[in-house]
């Protein structure tokens, strides 16, 4: 039987188990990645795990968040990134070099190699035929010590792209579409492969924006074979001798498949607050528009950033829209300078940020009160983009880029022409923003800033687990309401105490104080319960704040793996029904935690006991041994220390 493109790549990496969809598996990482939001707390465990250098092929440090210095703390962050990674043996990108996934696609990324990334975009680099994954900072750091990186063997997807996209119509609109099909939960423990005839006419960026929004779907990872366009990618980056073919066979058999019709597609927008909220741009009709952000590691590459320029090229923007454009890495900038696309952004009056996350994670750029914003971006998350009130769409740079001319939502099919950008032979080099390590062996000190505080570790866990339901939340709550993240907090990621006060506050203000005046206790979720970024702060806030489980009707996958891995338990309800079972402050006993974990791996049962009604829950959690261990050692950082 053949094999499909991410059971070739997992074949050629896996150190355990079995290539069975629900069994799980180790794989050797050969890339990681972090950014600097992560990256802190990925750096702090690396250097609690105590091992004097990386042992990957290649880790590289970014800095591409936290680029607002409006205090010490992003400076001092960002120093103490750099001469981590000058000891450890990681390059360090400096900030201004670009976000992480666009330069780690352009510069390093390789087709058939393995990355782990402690960002959940990570994925981008699908896009030129990697297994790509995001994870918490503490699996990466696992990583860079050369361990093993643990998951579930998902299913497989394959993807079927015939025809070709209509013009107007762009890579971002595919993305939708099979989001607005498979929603926000639908790649939830399931790799996609795309194929089919369609992909010939995508060049690797396209390529990227669809398997960067993967993410969104909660999918593992996705990617595409590496192909004759992504030798053409590579050879334009001065990197050809990285390239390889890579396809699934003929024969390859997956678990599902959809076929999509690229002919068929429409522009499209996600509305608020879902990136599943998708309808086409023409059925929502002319809303009047405040802001437009183009950028962002989705939609800020050379070619969706020529399409941008010319769509403004002569024109001037809407006197009511701020529009800002944010390319995604100083060689897309560069390129754009030099042949003066940048001079017609500018001549329209759009406002030029550096190349970094910005408006996406709330890192300024704020709309204003009840604001409508159309973002090329992958997330709308409720209170994302710093303004609780403002209404976000997420559209591709066309839809952008020509309702940021007009003021008002709308289909670029309606504006003649549409521009076509083609990907250069070759792309700007310069790869000196990128700092090589020390050589093995020179001292080199680390630099710790006054925001870097010690990180709650668990401990062991024991006996009965005893607490009331501290908060109860709906269905998909994500990561930014778990650990909201704006210009105001994310320059706090290494100093979790302060960050917990903030934990879960989207959904209840009062939801830490409470937390603290129990003691600690429970929250009991709705489905898909932490979707979105691998902020392994969604898990270290609660542990901070007394957490020892979490009932959901059930999890996506990051951050079930970062609650495991900080000890945290994340059960679901056998029967969803229970989710009504429970109310805010209820007083829950999980009994025997040691043998319950034993019953968990055993394939049974664990019970919760609800003492406010007398009645006894039971959840579930498919555990291996090795999980149960880490959940016994109260995480994975305690487990990996006594193993190292
Ligand atoms: C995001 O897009 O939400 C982030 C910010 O890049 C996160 C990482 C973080 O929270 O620092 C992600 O996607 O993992
Ligand atoms: Fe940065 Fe936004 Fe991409 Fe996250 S999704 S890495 S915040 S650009």
């Amino acid at each position: 039987m053949g094999m499909t493109l991410a059971q070739k790549i997992i074949a050629r990496h896996l150190l355990s188990g079995r290539m069975d969809a629900g069994q799980e598996i180790a794989i050797r990482i050969d890339q990681t990645l972090t950014q600097d939001s992560t990256g802190t707390m990925a750096y702090l465990q690396f250097e609690a795990i105590g091992l004097p250098r990386v042992k990957t092929e290649l880790s590289v440090a970014y800095i591409d968040h936290n680029m607002l210095q409006t205090g010490f703390e992003n400076a001092d962050d960002h120093r103490y990134i750099q001469t981590v990674a000058r000891k450890y043996g990681i390059r360090f990108s400096k900030p201004g070099n670009g976000v992480c996934h666009q330069v780690h696609i352009e510069r390093f990324g390789m087709p058939g190699k393995t990355l782990l990334g402690s960002d959940s975009h990570t994925p981008t680099c699908g896009g030129i035929g990697m297994l790509a994954i995001g994870a918490g900072g503490l699996d990466v750091a696992v990583a860079m010590g050369g361990g093993p990186y643990w998951l579930t063997m998902p299913r497989l997807v394959q993807i079927n792209l015939v025809g070709q996209l209509r013009p107007w119509v762009s890579a971002k609109d595919i993305i939708l579409e099979i989001l607005r099909r498979l929603t926000v939960k639908g790649g939830v423990g399931r790799i996609i492969e795309y194929a089919g005839e369609g992909i010939r006419s995508l060049t690797v960026p396209e390529r990227a924006t669809i398997t960067n929004m993967g993410a969104e779907l909660g999918a593992t990872t996705s990617l595409f074979p590496s192909d004759e366009n992504t030798r053409r990618f590579l050879a334009a980056q001065g990197r050809e001798a990285d390239w390889q073919a890579l396809a699934a066979d003929e024969d390859a058999v997956y678990d599902e498949t959809l076929t999509i019709d690229l002919a068929a597609i429409e522009p499209l927008a996600a509305q608020p607050h879902s990136p599943d909220r998708v309808a086409p741009v023409r059925e929502i009709g002319p809303i009047k528009v405040d802001q437009v952000a183009i950028g962002s590691c989705t939609n800020s590459s050379y070619m969706d950033m020529m399409k941008t320029a010319a769509i403004l090229r002569g024109k001037t923007v809407h006197p009511d829209v701020s529009l800002v454009i944010a390319p995604g890495s100083r060689q897309v900038l560069t390129m754009l300078a030099e042949n003066g696309a940048l001079a017609d952004m500018i001549a329209a009056g759009a406002r030029i940020l550096e190349s970094a996350c910005g408006p996406c994670i709330g890192m300024g750029q704020a709309p204003r009160t009840d604001a409508v914003s159309l973002r090329t971006n992958n997330r709308n998350f409720y209170g994302r983009s710093g303004t609780a009130s403002a209404q976000v769409y997420l559209v591709s740079p066309e839809v952008a880029a020509t309702s940021a001319l007009t003021g008002v939502l709308t289909d670029p099919r309606d504006s003649g022409t549409a521009p076509v950008a083609a990907m250069p032979d070759h792309f700007f080099v310069n790869d000196n923003l990128i700092v090589d390590p020390a050589p093995e062996g020179e001292a080199v000190q680390v630099v710790r800033g006054p925001n870097i505080q010690p990180f709650p570790v668990n401990q062991p866990l024991k006996g009965d687990l005893t607490g009331k339901a501290l908060i109860k939340v709906e269905d998909n709550i994500t990561t930014d309401h778990i650990m909201p993240s704006n210009a105001k907090l994310l320059p706090f990621r290494s100093n979790v105490p302060y960050l917990a006060d903030f934990c879960l506050t989207p959904c209840d203000p009062d939801f830490p104080a409470r937390a603290k005046a129990h003691g600690g206790g429970f929250i009991i979720a709705g489905a898909n319960y932490g979707q979105g970024s691998s902020r392994e702060h969604a898990a270290l806030a609660p542990l901070q704040l007394g957490i020892k489980a979490v009932l959901a009707k059930s999890f996506a996958r990051i951050h079930m793996a970062n609650l495991i891995n900080n000890g945290i338990l994340p059960l679901s309800f056998v029967r969803p029904e229970d989710y009504e079972a429970i109310s805010s402050l209820d007083e829950l006993v999980i009994e025997q935690v040691e043998a319950q974990l034993e019953n968990l791996v055993r394939g049974k049962n664990l019970l919760v006991k609800n003492l406010t009604r007398d009645t006894a829950i039971a959840c579930q959690l498919p555990l291996s041994r090795r999980q149960a261990d880490l959940l016994l050692a109260g995480g994975l950082l305690n487990h990996t220390r006594r193993a190292t």
